[in-house]
């Protein structure tokens, strides 16, 4: 194993807002998933307004993408979800499920953040479907699977008095959720010791489902954003087999150190390949987004083999 888990491309950043055929300030957080032979990014963009909106990029090989010429998203105009996405639609997940891709985001407003879910099966018509969480929650990934008949999904409500956690959720039909549990909760003076959060959609290895999460640290600088993984049972996933105790990804790169937020990695997808790689998406300094690539084997056996408490 070399001594960085993940090897970043070096051709990074990958995206960036010069890539954007319309004004955006930034491109970051990006959601990934292999569409009709290629590869197809959502991300994050902040508009000039200080608010963000999602576009859409396409390519080739999952490292070379060209942005569609029209935003993807943008804030709704109608019926409750205007209400709720006035401020900006953030931070997509995408999870390919039964020959559709479901979509998860931040949608924010006067009245907080709550999480939408919208699904298309070609990415040219999109339907949105339910806000399925109240207030103070972000970070949703949906399992690309049931669970005897029901979905599941990881989520982070936010807390005045317990750390920022991973809870995990089920639902019968998409829109209602519960029967909630906490899952993972920061480590004290840990790197993820401030706030955890859900990252990458989870994708299956032989010995588990892998999840790439984001944990921040407090400095006297700002928060570090840095990504660790977690491996959860494959029948069962409320059952946590492994979280690894080291940091798979901390900024380093000079567009990762300083940027819109500077010390930010923050990721929002992950595709895994047939020759046992994953190619892994983050955004650097919250500006432009970047990808590295992982041995799967490594982050289930860093799990494993050097396992911190998940609570
Ligand atoms: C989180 C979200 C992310 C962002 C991160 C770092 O709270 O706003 O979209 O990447 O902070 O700034």
């Amino acid at each position: 194993m070399s001594a960085n888990i993940i090897r970043r491309y070096e051709e990074n950043p990958i995206l960036t807002r010069d890539d954007v055929p319309y004004p955006v300030e930034t491109v970051h957080n990006a959601g990934v998933v292999r569409h009709r032979g290629g590869y197809l990014m959502l991300f994050r963009a902040h508009l000039r307004n200080g608010r963000s909106i999602i576009g859409l990029a396409e390519g080739p090989d999952g490292f070379h993408f060209r942005v569609r010429p029209e935003p993807f998203m943008l804030p709704s105009r109608e019926g409750e979800f205007s209400i709720y996405e006035e401020y900006g639609v953030e931070d997509p997940r995408i999870c390919e499920i039964e020959g559709e891709y479901l979509i998860t985001y931040s949608a924010y407003s006067r009245y907080g953040v709550r999480v939408g879910l919208a699904r298309t099966k070609d990415f040219k018509k999109l339907e949105r479907v339910a806000l399925i969480t109240q207030a103070d929650y972000r970070n949703v990934v949906i399992f690309p699977q049931r669970f005897n008949n029901l979905y599941l999904r990881l989520d982070r409500p936010h807390s005045g008095i317990s750390p920022w956690s991973i809870w995990l959720s089920s639902s019968p039909d998409l829109i209602h959720w519960g029967n909630s549990r906490l899952l993972m909760k920061p480590l004290k003076y840990h790197w993820d010791e401030l706030k955890i959060g859900p990252g990458a959609t989870p994708f299956p290895t032989n010995r588990g489902w892998l999840h790439i999460y984001h944990g921040a640290f407090q400095t006297m600088r700002g928060a570090v954003y840095r990504l660790g993984v977690a491996l959860h049972d494959l029948q069962n996933p409320a059952h946590i087999l492994g979280v690894a105790d080291d940091w798979i990804l901390q900024p380093e790169g000079p567009w990762e150190l300083s940027g819109y937020v500077p010390n930010v990695v923050f990721t929002c997808g992950a595709v895994p390949e047939e020759d046992g790689t994953v190619k892994i998406y983050w955004g650097g300094a919250d500006q432009v987004i970047c990808v590295g690539t992982a041995q799967i084997n490594d982050l289930v056996d860093l799990c494993l083999t050097k396992p911190r408490p998940p609570l």
